[in-house]
Order: C-alpha cells, then sequence, then structure tokens
C-alpha cells in the first residue's frame, strides 16, 4: 500500500542542512527521522538545556548541534530546510525569515507523511478527536487490520516513520492519525484517504486570533482529496457541514437522515446510503455514553469505511471500545456524590458537552491558563445544571467575571483545596465535575497530571 500520492517530491538528500525548530515530542522525533535519511539535523528551542532535561544529551549523543532561537534568526541562511514543531507559532519571526529566503518550512506531519508508505486516516475537531482516534484504531484493529494510532495523541507521526526507516516499527496497513489546527498550519501534500473534521467551538484563539481562521486550518484536514477519498463531517455543527470538499461525503448527525452516513436517534445508530438501511445498532449496546460519543461512534463508523469494513462490521467492533482516561471518567462515587475527571475538557465546547451529559446538579471546576476563550459561550449550560462553581488557576478572574454571577461561585489555590471545597459544597446526588476549558500549564506538566492529581485527591476523601 501506499499513502495514496503520487510523484511526492523528497524534501531530504543526504547532507541537507536541517534546522529543526522546539525539542519537544515532535522535534525529537523529526530529529531521529532526519538523521535516518542522512539529514545534517541542527536543533534550535526557545528553553535552556537545563529546562529541557535528558532530551538535550540523548540528541547531542546522536551528534546533534543545539542553538537559541537568537541564533537561529542570525545563522538562517545555514539552513537548506526547517522542521517545525506544532506548537511553534507559523508567523514566528525565524519560520518568516526562512519563508522570506526561500527557504523551505513545513512541520513535522508534512516531513512524516513525505516518507509514509501506508495510507492516512485523519481526525481533527474542537472535541472528541482523541476518543475518535482511539475508537477508529480500535474498529480497524477489531477487524483484523494492523494500525498505527497516533499524531497529536502524544504520539508523533515521525516517530513511527523513524522506526520503520529502522525497522523495529511494528508492521501496519493504516495510519489512524489525530491532527490539530497547529499541525494543519504546515502541510503540503499531506493527504488522509478518509478524513474526519468533527466540530468546532472556539478555542486556540491565542494562537488562530478568529473562529474564522481556526476554520480555515482544520478544513485543510481535506486538502488534496478527490471522489475516491471520503470526508466525514458532522451535519448538525453549523460551520462544519458548509465546508466544500471535493471528495465523497459521509455525514453524521444526530438530527436528520443524511443521504450517506449515520443517524442517531431514539437511542439507535442507523447508516444508510439513500433510502437503504446499510447496518443499524442500539445505543445502550455501546460502553459509551452521552450524545458526543454517539457522535464519536458515527464518524468512526464512517472512517472505517475507507478500510472497506462495512457499516455492520465497524458497528459491531466499536461496541467493544472503552472510554480512555481523562475524558469524562467515574473516579468514585462517594457518599452518593459522583466525582468525575474531564481534565481534557480544555475548551468552552468540550466543557458544554460534559454539562450536557450529565441529569444531575453538578458543581464544577473550571479554570487553568487561559487560551483567549470567551467564557460566556457556557452561559447557557451552568445556567441550565451548574449549581456552584470552584475556580483553579491563572484565569479564575475572567471566569468570574463571566460566569461567577450566575451561581455560587468559589476559588482555590490547589487541588487539595479544590476538592475539599467540592465535598463541601455537595450532597447525595451531585455530581462534581473537572472539566477546566483551560490548558494546565499554569498548574501542572499537563491534563494528564491534572487529572491524576484530582482522581489522587478524591480517592484520599475515599480513604
Ligand atoms: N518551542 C520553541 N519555540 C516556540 C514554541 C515552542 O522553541 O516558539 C519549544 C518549546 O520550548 C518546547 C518545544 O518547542 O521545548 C515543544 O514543542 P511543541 O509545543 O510543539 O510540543 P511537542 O512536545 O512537540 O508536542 C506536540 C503537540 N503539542 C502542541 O501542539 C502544543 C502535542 O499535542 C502532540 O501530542 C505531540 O506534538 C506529538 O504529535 C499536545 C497538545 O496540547 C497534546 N495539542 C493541542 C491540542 O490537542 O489542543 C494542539
Amino acid at each position: 500500500m501506499s499513502n495514496s500520492v503520487d510523484r511526492i517530491p523528497q524534501l531530504v538528500s543526504p547532507s541537507v542542512r536541517c534546522l529543526v525548530m522546539g525539542a519537544g515530542l515532535s522535534g525529537e522525533a523529526a530529529t531521529e527521522l532526519l538523521l535516518g535519511l542522512g539529514a545534517q539535523v541542527t536543533v534550535s528551542d526557545r528553553r535552556s538545556h537545563e529546562q529541557l532535561g535528558p532530551v538535550v544529551s540523548r540528541l547531542q549523543a546522536l551528534g546533534v548541534r543545539f542553538i537559541d532561537e537568537d541564533s537561529a534568526f542570525r545563522t538562517i541562511l545555514n539552513f537548506d530546510l526547517v522542521i517545525t514543531s506544532p506548537g511553534v507559532a507559523k508567523n514566528h519571526p525565524v519560520m518568516e525569515k526562512a519563508r522570506k529566503l526561500s527557504i523551505k518550512v513545513v512541520g513535522e506531519i508534512e516531513l512524516a507523511f513525505r516518507y509514509l508508505d501506508i495510507p492516512v486516516i485523519a481526525i481533527t475537531g474542537s472535541n472528541g478527536k482523541t476518543s475518535v482516534t482511539e475508537l477508529t484504531g480500535h474498529i480497524l484493529h477489531q477487524c483484523g487490520l494492523k494500525v498505527f494510532v497516533g499524531g497529536n495523541i502524544g504520539n508523533p507521526l515521525a516517530r513511527f516513520v523513524s522506526d520503520k526507516i529502522k525497522g523495529s516499527a511494528p508492521e501496519a496497513d493504516w495510519a489512524v492519525l489525530e491532527i490539530s489546527s497547529f499541525q494543519l498550519e504546515t502541510i503540503e501534500y499531506f493527504k488522509a484517504r478518509a478524513a474526519a473534521f468533527l466540530n468546532l467551538t472556539p478555542d486556540h484563539l491565542d494562537r488562530h486570533e478568529t473562529l474564522a481562521e481556526y476554520l480555515k486550518m482544520k478544513s485543510r484536514v481535506f486538502n488534496r482529496q478527490d471522489r475516491k477519498d471520503l470526508a466525514v463531517f458532522n451535519l448538525d455543527d453549523e460551520y462544519v457541514k458548509n465546508i466544500a470538499v471535493n471528495s465523497t461525503v459521509f455525514g453524521f448527525s444526530r438530527t436528520k437522515r443524511p443521504d450517506f452516513g449515520a443517524f442517531g436517534h431514539d437511542g439507535l445508530i442507523e447508516v444508510v446510503k439513500g433510502s437503504e438501511l446499510l447496518a443499524q445498532a442500539h445505543w445502550s449496546e455501546f460502553q459509551l455514553s452521552g450524545g458526543h460519543n454517539m457522535e464519536n461512534v458515527m464518524a468512526a463508523v464512517g472512517l472505517a469505511g475507507a478500510a472497506d469494513l462495512s457499516a455492520a462490521e465497524a458497528l459491531k467492533a466499536a461496541k467493544s471500545f472503552v472510554a480512555g482516561n481523562h475524558r469524562l471518567k467515574t473516579v468514585a462515587e462517594i457518599d452518593g456524590v459522583l466525582y468525575v475527571d474531564d481534565s481534557k475538557g480544555t475548551n468552552v465546547g468540550a466543557v458544554a458537552a460534559a454539562i450536557e451529559s450529565f441529569q444531575r446538579p453538578i458543581i464544577l471546576i473550571l479554570g487553568g491558563r487561559d487560551k483567549d476563550l470567551d467564557f460566556q459561550y457556557l452561559v447557557p449550560y451552568v445556567q441550565a445544571r451548574v449549581k456552584k462553581l470552584i475556580l483553579i488557576g491563572e484565569c479564575r478572574q475572567k471566569i468570574r467575571r463571566s460566569l461567577g454571577h450566575l451561581v455560587p461561585t468559589e476559588e482555590a489555590e490547589s487541588m487539595a483545596e479544590t476538592v475539599s471545597l467540592a465535598q463541601k459544597s455537595s450532597q447525595r446526588g451531585d455530581v462534581v465535575l473537572l472539566s477546566p476549558a483551560c490548558a494546565s500549564f499554569d498548574m501542572f506538566r499537563d491534563y494528564k497530571e491534572r487529572g491524576d492529581v484530582f482522581a489522587g485527591e478524591v480517592k484520599k476523601l475515599k480513604g
């Protein structure tokens, strides 16, 4: 199998001089891939060697040189190719200068794609993309296919391709990739045999500035597709449903029957083509709950069609999928109060979906590092189900100004204090929901650590 792009220009010839920007997960994987392709690699990072830690010695041992961003800016003419990490903004001065001097700039995903020899299923959207990526991987795997599941999910594509060149990667027929808007900014030839755009709610506006620009970047997931490829769309999303594509559309909806796609209604998922019913399943047979998860299943079943799996096979395989950590994960039920970790809810759309999935009164824990989001978006959701807000992190004053007048609101300095306040405010039948609508980096290493610390504090209550 191939990645389904003909005549794709190679980026790296032996001894080409590459600058890799960012020494995180993507940067390290891209560096190893470039070295495997015979390139000379220099890595720049805005952090000091001390802050970067062991990655510096790991890469130096492979002959890689480290420079700071000022040197990268000054000496950019010494490079033939710049590979960027997703966290580096597209208007970064080093990238702008490189482009002005006609030095090629692409991201880690584009680099890896050009050396990938299997087709891609790509998933983007503001919310649910990790679940749909894992679920699609699960369906393909259950149906006997070999799959690499990675991308923005924390497992860079460049790592897989680099390992493949070394002969140490597990065999795979398909790459199922979670793709972020940051990664889509720097693609060129990247093409997905099937791509899903799940939904759009405000997120990353500190980077993309406007919702229109964010939509434009995410829509690039359909770039280069033609009639033989599949575009999986959320027909209920006011932004996504209007995107124009050249590919075959598999739509999914909870409100209307699509021409070709999945229709979730009255506890059923139906996969239809015209007037034909291709397959159906009862929602109660799945290990998932909530309308957003029904949408995730419908999207994954659509994507699996690209691998020639029938809708019936895909629906059957999806029934054994269990949701991952930090996504509406019940941590404990103590004295009739449910404690739920949704630390992955890092934008307002995810929090809205989390609130909607409970019928019980909610004590909602919000806050962290702001991504320039408008918390007013949450007003109707808070009014409908939330009985109390507990605010943490850097942007609690901003959240208080948007939502604090709606329900009783308290602030906490630590997760221990947060959980203790939540317990004191709760009564039998309530849900304590950590779904912060913010990034975690002001208080924690990442959303996983934030969720783990929350779960740890809840378990202490139990003890
Ligand atoms: N850096 C610079 N200059 C800059 C910006 C960053 O030198 O201007 C350096 C940082 O000091 C750091 C490195 O770049 O050393 C970090 O690079 P990065 O932010 O691109 O992070 P990676 O570790 O490479 O992880 C990235 C994704 N991170 C981001 O998009 C911010 C990870 O997604 C992804 O899992 C990983 O590649 C593998 O593909 C994380 C994420 O939060 C989970 N993604 C966002 C989201 O899901 O909402 C988009």
